[in-house]
């Protein structure tokens, strides 16, 4: 172990408080032989690896903190969808974005840093690089979602943030959104872009609001809530005090303390990939019903509903940016606005190739396509007047760019018509949590949406008909030998197996599929679409069989399912 005295003949070249960081670096030795990575939604991992991690982040964000003139940086501890034991966590930027993508390798080299004097010059190197100023004040916003290793890791965060002399705020238990939009409103509070009132009353009361302003006529048709047991339920339950007491709706999987049941058999990705209802869920959704999931920490929604034969039918984040792209096109014309804000939609490699159409052809929208993870997304959004992002996954929101929203304050309606929906617009601006998805606030958005069209789940469905697709994760030796390019839609290595999939795919009418490692797991993951179920499934089967073999498995150990 490094103690204070063995780093002496350190030379750093920024103050940092040396002695209080090495004491405290000492207390959360880094685990031998484990490397981290901070990827598509920061450090994610198992538990049991996290507490060096997260100690290191809390002094990480309270240099980016000093960075940004003392403004607030979140901190989220959460691992979203993945399994109970998992955990990870994440920073985030003072208006609710993701940390820039140039301070990702320097988290990375100072989390796998191996002791405390590694740890300082790694420090050290941030600070001079990015020209920090270590002697202003810092402040840090922070929460974490129900996993019981949550408190352990809020204890190693605090040591962090006390060691170098951070001001600190702890949230508690809260959303992934709630903690992005808490950041944003503490950080904008009394100046012109003020975000909301920074509590967690202010965030319901702005989309309560919001929603009361835009509902237009009661719908008696019940709208189930699965709340993959996890921080959802209870941020669900505390919204319900907030809207109107006719809002229909049910939860289900709210059981937030139980150990083992977050995101099993339930939730967001539960539906996204197994394409099923959650099995707590027969006999509480019925047909006619809407039903949707939450994920583990609240930031993706899945819409779903049964027919009248009792078939299934998901309504993923492509059909959702379908509605909304749809919706707000219509709405930006019936302002009657001079020089309307361009209504854009940002996807990934992942969007069914059918929303991809609809939202190009029948709507005529710009579209892009970009990497998975919502910093792509978003910066990508960010270049429309009004940019509609979302993932197939149900992970999405909307932007609107600073001229939109001086447009829409600034502008003056010269019909009835014109002044109803530039009212609209502008309480669709606080209905929706632009600082990243919020499956809460989009939940609203789709309830107002649906409301307004006077559409039911199924003629939502209709505006297109998905291509079957599948989405197989593939366990590997070594996710980081495979790579990629265009938008994560072709490999670079293993080159061969980028030929395999390419022979492969000429062989389905509507055929596409793609192979890339996954940010957030240790696995590759593979998607396939074709014109049926069968040669959807047949498709993904086929590559998942070859990128298993070709990820260095034992072919005798592969899974029965994986062809070849
Ligand atoms: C995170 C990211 C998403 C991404 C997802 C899966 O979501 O925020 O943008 O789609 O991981 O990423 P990958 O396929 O690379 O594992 P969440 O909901 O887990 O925070």
């Amino acid at each position: 172990m490094a103690g204070p005295q063995s780093l002496k003949p350190l030379q750093l070249k920024n103050n940092l408080p040396v002695s209080e960081l090495a004491a405290a670096c000492d207390k959360y030795p880094k685990p031998e032989g484990h490397v981290y990575s901070y990827g598509t939604a920061g450090f994610r991992t198992q538990s049991k690896w996290l507490e060096s991690v997260v100690f290191r982040v809390g002094v990480i964000a309270a240099l980016r903190s000093k960075r940004h003139s003392s403004k607030f940086i979140g901190v989220m501890i959460t691992a979203s969808h993945n399994p109970e034991d998992d955990n990870g966590v994440k920073i985030v930027d003072p208006r609710g974005e993701m940390l820039p993508t140039d301070w990702e390798p320097y988290c990375t080299t100072i989390a796998n840093a191996p002791d405390a004097a590694s740890f300082l010059v790694a420090l050290d190197d941030l600070c001079s690089k990015f020209k920090i100023d270590v002697s202003k004040p810092c402040k840090v916003i922070y929460a974490r979602d129900t996993r019981p290793s949550g408190l352990a890791l809020v204890a190693a965060l605090q040591l962090g943030l006390k060691a170098i002399g951070c001001e600190a705020i702890d949230e508690g238990i809260r959303t992934t959104p709630q903690l992005h939009y808490l950041t944003r409103a503490t950080n904008t509070e009394g100046t012109k872009d003020d975000y909301g009132v920074p509590s967690i009353p202010g965030y319901y009361e702005k989309l309560a609001n919001a929603y009361k302003r835009l509902i237009r006529r009661r719908d008696d048709t019940p709208l189930v809530v699965d709340c993959a047991n996890g921080v959802g339920a209870i941020a669900m339950k505390e919204l319900l005090e907030y809207l109107p007491k006719d809002f229909q709706v049910t939860l289900a999987n709210t059981d937030v303390f139980v150990p083992g049941v977050l995101n099993h058999l339930c939730g967001a990705d539960f539906v996204k990939t197994k394409q099923e209802l959650p099995p707590s869920l027969k006999g509480v959704l019925k047909p006619g019903h809407r039903g949707c999931s939450l994920d583990g920490d609240a930031d993706r929604l899945m819409y779903f509903y049964l027919d009248p034969k009792g078939g299934f039918h998901m309504l993923d984040g492509d059909k959702i940016a379908a509605l909304i792209a749809g919706y707000f096109v219509d709405k930006v014309k019936l302002c009657g606005f001079k020089e309307p804000p361009r209504v854009g939609v940002v996807q990934t490699a992942y969007a069914n190739g059918n929303s991809t159409k609809y939202i190009q052809k029948t709507k005529g929208l710009p579209l892009v396509c970009v990497s998975t993870g919502v910093k792509h997304l978003h910066h990508a959004a960010e270049k429309f007047g009004i940019g509609i992002y979302f993932e197939a996954n149900g992970h999405g929101t909307v932007l609107f760019s600073s001229d939109t929203l001086d447009t829409i304050r600034n502008h003056e309606p010269q019909t009835p018509t014109q002044d109803d929906n530039t009212k609209d617009l502008k309480a669709l601006v606080d209905l929706i949590n632009s600082t990243v998805g919020d499956a809460i606030s989009d939940m609203l958005l789709v309830e107002v949406i649906l409301n307004h069209l006077r559409y039911d789940a199924q003629a939502w469905d209709s505006l297109y008909t998905d291509l079957p697709n599948r989405l197989v994760k593939v366990l590997v030796r070594n996710r980081d030998e495979f790579q990629t390019e265009d938008a994560e839609r072709r490999l670079t290595h293993p080159a061969d197996l980028q030929k395999f999939v390419d022979s492969q795919v000429a062989k389905y009418p509507d055929g596409r599929g793609f192979i890339r490692p996954s940010g957030t797991e240790d696995a590759v993951r593979v998607y396939a679409e074709a014109a049926s179920r069968f040669e959807a499934d047949q498709l993904a089967n086929y590559l998942a069989g070859w990128t298993y073999d070709f990820g260095g498995m034992d072919p005798a150990s592969r899974p029965k399912e994986y062809l070849r």
